[in-house]
């Protein structure tokens, strides 16, 4: 019997590429027809032929309160009333910002723009008109949204595609664009020496969060900052994943290391399209109109996707001990998933920072792009195929972060760890 997801499925490849309008969406890494999804309400999401799912995609990041919550839901209803876009500024974009700027500690002026790669991209360029230069550091593994300058050895789903950098992207872009190895301090120490006059910016996900979920080493982000004070680059913490989930002012509340500037995405727009670049002033104040860099957007700060991103940010600053919640539900998965990596050692590494975590299928330890490339992908699509059987939405890659909201219990987590237990125990012989 054909599902209304396989009908569906079928529809769309028939009018958009690989059926979806993001290719991580389609299952290319772990096989199967994605289903198609109906609702979703706290921890759960419903596919058009009426079945549930414990998630743990959560849109990628943007459902930190888990999904339909009803503080985001009453904002919209209370605006999308009143119309829904005007091309002219609104209240909401200054509670926004203000929200942004108070939450993240070296934020001291903000622009708001409609995804990831937007923030992104003008980050970039705010830096090369900020120091003249034009090269760009970013590292092996590190996803930043799909503008030409970040597709070399991106992350995410263009490392699932197999070809990290993608086709499309001119060689003088590519050129400018230099890879090192995320946690390599004497790799980036080389770099700067060699070329660190023509380097405009570093940008890193401070944890990151695209090729599983790893963490910075210790003192690496701090040795970030300071080849890039000593060489007059620009440090971009790309904190579109990391921003208000690993912590309420970020990784760089975290670890304590305050970027020049910072990307932020996902949560600030609550699950609407809400992008944003921030930081020094005195370099955001080159921002057009202020300044000579150009950056605009016909739906940038749109009242309705402001207003889910506010109702968010409110309910986060209003309720911290909603991240003492992430943390102890994080906690609860690292004792289930450290007993699995004891059972399977030099199969699994774990690693987590605050709601988001990432289940590695290599050998522990995982540091970087050059243990992850080693990756068990048959593995992980097995294992993904016996927890959607399970009725357990994983992120269909395994060169994706886990992500768990506010919404989850205990008993979800439980329900997870169960379930990898025996797809591993039926898997892998110990
Ligand atoms: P968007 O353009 O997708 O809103 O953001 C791009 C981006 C930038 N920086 C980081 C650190 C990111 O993780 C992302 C997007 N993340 C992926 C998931 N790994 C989005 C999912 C998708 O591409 O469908």
């Amino acid at each position: 019997m054909t599902s209304r997801s396989q009908e569906l499925f079928a529809r769309a490849n028939r009018l958009i590429p690989g059926g979806v309008n993001s290719p991580v969406r389609a299952f290319g890494s772990v096989g199967g027809d994605p289903p198609f999804i109906h609702s979703g309400s706290g921890s759960r999401i419903v596919d058009v032929d009426g079945n549930e799912y414990l998630d743990f995609i959560g849109s990628w990041g943007p459902m930190i309160l888990g999904h339909a919550h009803a503080e985001v839901l009453d904002a919209l209803g209370e605006v999308m009333g009143r119309g829904t876009s005007f091309g002219a500024p609104t209240e909401g974009e200054v509670r926004l910002a203000e929200l942004i700027v108070d939450a993240v500690p070296s934020v001291e002026m903000v622009r708001l723009v409609n995804s990831g790669t937007e923030a992104t991209m003008s980050a970039l360029r705010l830096a090369r008109a900020a120091t003249g230069r034009d090269r760009v550091v970013k590292f092996r593994g590190g996803y930043h949204g799909h503008a030409d300058a970040f597709l070399v050895q991106a992350g995410s789903g263009a490392a699932t595609l197999g070809q990290p950098s993608s086709p499309g992207v001119p060689a003088g872009t590519a050129a400018d664009t230099l890879v090192a190895e995320f946690n390599d301090t004497d790799g980036i120490r080389e770099l700067f020496a060699e070329m660190g006059d023509a380097i405009a910016a570093v940008i890193v996900e401070p944890v990151s969060g695209n090729m599983g979920c790893i963490a910075p080493l210790p003192g690496y982000l701090e040795t970030l900052r300071s080849v890039c004070d000593e060489f007059g680059a620009l440090l971009i913490f790309d904190e579109v994943m990391t921003g208000f989930r690993v912590a309420h002012g970020g990784a760089q509340a975290v670890y304590r290391v305050h970027p020049d500037l910072t990307t932020l995405g996902k949560v600030i727009g609550g699950g609407l399209p809400v992008g944003a670049y921030g930081g020094r002033r005195d370099v955001m104040e080159m921002v057009a109109p202020s300044g000579p860099m150009y950056q605009a957007g016909t739906l940038s700060g749109n009242p309705l996707a402001v207003s889910a991103g506010i109702a968010t940010l409110a309910h986060l600053a209003e309720h911290p001990e909603v991240y003492d919640r992430l943390d102890e539900l994080g906690r609860h998965l690292d004792r289930r998933m450290g007993a699995l990596v004891e059972r399977h050692p030099d199969r699994l590494t774990w690693t987590r920072v605050g709601a988001m975590g990432g289940l590695a299928f290599a050998p522990a330890p995982v540091h970087g792009w050059a243990q992850v490339a080693e990756s068990d992908q048959e593995l992980f699509g097995g294992f993904f195929r016996d927890l959607l059987a399970e009725g357990i939405m994983l992120p269909p890659s395994c060169f994706e972060a886990l992500f768990w909201s506010a919404a989850h219990t205990e008993g979800d987590m439980d329900r997870f760890a169960d379930a990898a237990e025996r797809s591993l125990s039926k898997r892998v012989s110990s």
